[in-house]
């Protein structure tokens, strides 16, 4: 039977092959993880993908767009009933309103189906139907990322590196004190391990702000519906060897314990396993802007990042993945249109340097990478304003405050390590230079028929995540 029907098929024409191809079983699906640390400009991102993909006129850098092949894209319902959608239509108005303004914070994971009808390259491309390609984004906090490392660490080991790091910066001394003066063998009262971890969660934010990214555990910034609950109301104390049950230390203990098991692994079990390409985007001006701290802090946290897609960084993950990895990890610098285009490439240099290393430090191989500088949505616009006597290109943009500004971010020097090596060596400030950093509101749009979103170098970036795959 099996054969009688296979022959039958050879036998077939041509617009016959072209159907059976054209089943869905022969759908590409790709999951494309979209992180960042909180502000990186994830959701920016994905809003202006998307609509870059459905008006594709600025894409001409995406191979399947210059070729032609791209006939159609629309959104679907996607494919995971119990996740959040991400909020496409809600993030585009508030992009391009006559009084555009950026989207709100988002703090869970989201996922939106974007599918693409693409007309197949090569010989079968004549004779075949498009295909149907899907592209399930997940936009996820960076944050959560990070925690992947505290499923290695005990709550002993977790306190001892978190007090130290603490006790080196100055958002800490408040915290450090509490935690100092805490007797932990004492019985558990629910309202000392709330002050602590309250303190404890005012550090995270006060050093977040300070431009640190390690801070962790990710849930205690970004809580969602686990605020208030014991799995988030811990802190780190010294050890206590002889704190009895029942005690305030024992009590934290487990409720770190229960953090990795009832927040940490169902994260990588139920979002991080199932993707296959990953954009990692990062405030690399931000950072440059808030000093070498930031910056040796930013280059700590990437190595921890990368180190979650490397292959065997802990049991759990490798016994979860079984073998399967991202296979493309682009890491991307964003806000690129707080610089003028000359300085464009130091922009991508640095963030080269920074992926170089966090690759260096993670061990890492296996997944392709590459490093970019993009906007996702281009606010400002280039002008050259005379300065002591000469010109500096710089850019113009509309302020928070609804006043047109020109801004000048500061020279980025040509060799990286001018940056990088003063951040490594632990300088307090930058000696070459000086860095602003500026705010600046979306433009209004007056976009054309195709034309989406105006971005840079976006359509790079689509062309590395799943070009290969169109
Ligand atoms: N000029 C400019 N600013 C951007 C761009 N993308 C993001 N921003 C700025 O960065 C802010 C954060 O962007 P989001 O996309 O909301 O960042 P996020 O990573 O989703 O942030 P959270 O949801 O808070 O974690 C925005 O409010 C903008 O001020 C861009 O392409 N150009
Ligand atoms: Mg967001």
């Amino acid at each position: 039977m099996v054969i009688g029907s296979l022959a039958d098929n050879l036998t077939r024409g041509v617009e016959n092959v072209a159907s059976t191809l054209a089943s869905p079983f022969t759908d590409t699906t790709i999951r494309l993880g979209v992180t960042g640390l909180a502000r990186a400009g994830k959701t920016v991102f994905i809003t202006s993908l998307v609509a870059n993909l459905m008006d594709r006129a600025r894409m001409g850098q995406l191979l399947a767009e210059a070729e032609g092949r791209i006939v159609a894209a629309y959104l679907q319902p996607q494919p995971d009933d119990t996740l959040p959608r991400f909020d496409y239509e809600e993030h585009l108005a508030a992009l391009t309103s006559t009084s555009p303004h950026w989207p709100d914070s988002t703090r869970a994971v989201s996922e939106l189906r974007l599918s693409l009808k693409v007309q197949p390259t090569g010989i079968l491309g004549g004779i075949q139907g498009p295909r149907t390609v899907h592209l399930d984004i997940v936009d996820y906090p960076g944050e959560w990322l990070l925690d992947l490392a505290l499923l290695d660490k005990t709550y002993v080991e977790w306190s001892q590196e978190t007090l130290a790091r603490l006790s080196e910066r100055p958002e800490g001394t408040e915290f450090l004190a509490l935690a100092n003066a805490e007797d932990g063998t004492a019985d558990l009262a629910e309202p000392r391990a709330r002050a602590l971890a309250d303190a404890f969660t005012d550090y995270l934010n006060a050093a977040r702000k300070a431009g640190f990214s390690d801070c962790t555990p990710g849930r205690f910034l970004l809580p969602g519906d686990l605020a208030g609950s014991p799995v988030l109301t811990f802190a780190p104390l010294p050890e206590q060897p002889n704190a009895p049950r029942k005690s305030l230390w024992r009590e934290m203990e487990r409720r770190f314990e229960a953090y990795k098991s009832r927040v940490v692994k169902p994260f990588f079990r139920d979002h991080f396993s199932k993707i296959d390409r990953q954009v990692v985007l990062v405030d690399v001006l931000n950072a440059i802007h808030q000093g070498p701290k930031a910056v040796e802090d930013m280059r700590r946290v990437l190595s921890e990042v990368m180190g979650a897609f490397r292959p065997g960084p802990n049991a759990f993950l490798t016994q979860l993945l079984l073998g399967k990895r991202v296979e493309r990890i682009l890491f991307a610098a964003t806000k690129a249109d707080h610089l003028h285009h000359t300085q464009h490439r130091q922009l991508t240099q640095i963030t080269k340097a920074l992926l170089r290393d966090a690759e260096d430090r993670a061990n890492f191989a296996g997944a392709k990478t590459k490093a970019l500088s993009l906007a996702s949505l281009r606010a400002t616009t280039e002008t050259t304003v005379p300065h002591n006597g000469g010109e500096l290109d710089c850019v113009r943009g509309t302020l928070m405050t609804g006043k047109e500004a020109a801004f000048y971010a500061g020279e980025l020097p040509e060799d990286p390590a001018r940056l990088l090596a003063p951040a490594r060596q632990g300088a307090e400030a930058w000696l070459d230079g000086d860095y602003g950093n500026m705010a600046f509101a979306p433009s209004p749009l007056r976009l054309r028929p195709g034309e989406g979103p105006p971005h840079i170098r976006l359509d790079r970036a689509a062309e590395f995540l799943f070009g290969d795959k169109l």
